[in-house]
């Protein structure tokens, strides 16, 4: 079985030796802490099956450090992401030796990585009819993101859903709050856009936020299904990676799960400290997300083109037996920004707007057919400007927000 391998930017605090404090990260995560210890002796020294290694230690060129260590595979409970966690992203944070320290990457042996996605790419790529076509799918968030009751939530992905989209979602704080019901909000959301099917024949996915306690999450997603909701979504970070694992092992739930990452940015903002995106992405394929926010190169969360091109390569990289996950870039696009995040993140992606769709001047369907608009435009390397001239949606939504 072969181990697990994590690597870390950090820069040691003054005076202390760059070898020294990786050795530290590396002991306080398996079998050391900060003195030697009297409990390990001749009778225990088997402990040290479970000793980690320190592979290599790099200057970064910055005064810092690259440094990669190996976790034994023995160390980790296979299929508990959360104590996955607890050792490659646990104490060492805190660690007294340390500046800064940021995990940057971590590869998994198979054997932990569980069953991964259901339906993955190609199976909500089935779902949405375009696995011959390979073009990007465009969804939108309900806004105002709070607030809405269940008929009225269901209008406007009424009109989203005849404007052409293939995925409205709630967005990340709408839950089950007594405003707006989860079980309503999904019985009148489906019942919206099987009306829109039948004057559009085309099956919209809704995924509804079910992101609540560990306790809950299964039966509420349960309860979401029956209810008629054909795909879930869920926090990652606030309900946590053994959330999403619990519903994408579940074999009730046969919908596709929808990652989003909010509260990601306290961990993966600052570039010296914390845990970035790319290891998060890793987890939740893991877990199971079918799709996931990795964030866009032109919107309004400042998200750097090369990291996310990574971060999608890393959920979409062949692995055999898991699934790839569909990356989502959403936040602060409009149609005037499809062309920019489809030249450099590609088609295989999910593009969002929110505010890009529901501002539109004409309201929420003309700003859902923009975007579809928009992205056709980009697929056939027209640009935005040129299609305007055809297309009315789109030379209005350009007139408000500029095609760039
Ligand atoms: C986007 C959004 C999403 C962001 C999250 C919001 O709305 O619904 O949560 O995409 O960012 O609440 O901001 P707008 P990320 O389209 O109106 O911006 O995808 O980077 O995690
Ligand atoms: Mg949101």
């Amino acid at each position: 079985m072969s181990d697990v391998t994590a690597v870390y930017y950090y820069r040691p605090k003054t005076g202390v030796d760059a070898e020294f404090a990786a050795h530290a990260i590396c002991e306080e995560q398996t079998t050391g802490t900060w003195t030697d210890l009297s409990t390990v002796n001749e009778k225990t020294r088997y402990v040290h099956a479970l000793d980690g290694e320190v592979l290599e230690v790099t200057p970064a060129g910055d005064g810092g450090y690259v440094t990669k260590i190996r976790y034994p595979y023995e160390i980790f409970e296979a299929g508990n992401i959360p104590q996955y966690l607890s050792v490659i992203a646990g104490n060492l944070f805190g660690l007294g030796k340390l500046e800064t320290v940021r995990l940057t990457e971590i590869t998994l042996p198979r054997e932990l990585a569980g069953s991964g996605p259901k339906f993955g790419i190609e199976g909500v790529r089935r779902l949405v009819g375009t696995e011959t076509s390979r073009r990007p799918h465009v969804g939108t968030i309900i806004k105002p993101k709070v607030g809405l009751n269940p008929k009225d939530t269901a209008e406007v992905a009424y009109q989203a859903a005849i404007g052409g989209l293939d995925l409205i979602k709630d967005d990340e704080t709408l839950t089950n709050q007594p405003f707006c019901p989860l079980i309503e909000r999904v019985e009148e959301v489906m019942a919206a856009l099987d009306c829109a099917k039948d004057e559009t024949g085309k099956q919209v996915l809704y995924a509804v936020n079910v992101t609540t306690g560990g306790d809950r999450i299964v039966e509420c997603a349960h309860s979401a299904v029956k209810a008629g909701a054909n795909m879930l979504m869920v926090d990652v970070l606030t309900a946590g990676f053994s959330a999403v694992q619990a519903l994408a092992e579940d074999p009730f739930l046969q919908v596709p799960i929808h990652v989003h990452r909010t509260m990601h940015g306290a961990l993966t903002r600052n570039a010296e400290h914390g845990i970035a995106m790319r290891p998060i992405a890793t987890l939740v394929r893991a877990a199971g997300g079918d799709q996931l926010h990795t964030g866009t190169v032109s919107g309004k969360m400042g998200g750097k083109a090369e990291e996310i091109l990574g971060d999608n390569r890393e959920i979409t990289r062949e692995i055999p037996g898991l699934k790839p996950v569909f990356p989502v870039a959403s936040g602060g696009l409009h149609p005037g920004k499809a062309a920019a995040e489809i030249a450099k993140l590609g088609c295989d992606i999910v593009l969002q707007a929110g505010g890009g769709i529901h501002g539109h001047p004409d309201g929420t369907a003309a700003g859902a057919r923009a975007f579809v608009q928009a992205a056709e435009a980009a697929v056939a390397g027209i640009s935005a400007k040129e299609y305007a001239k055809t297309h009315t949606e789109l030379a209005r939504a350009i007139a408000k927000w500029g095609d760039s």
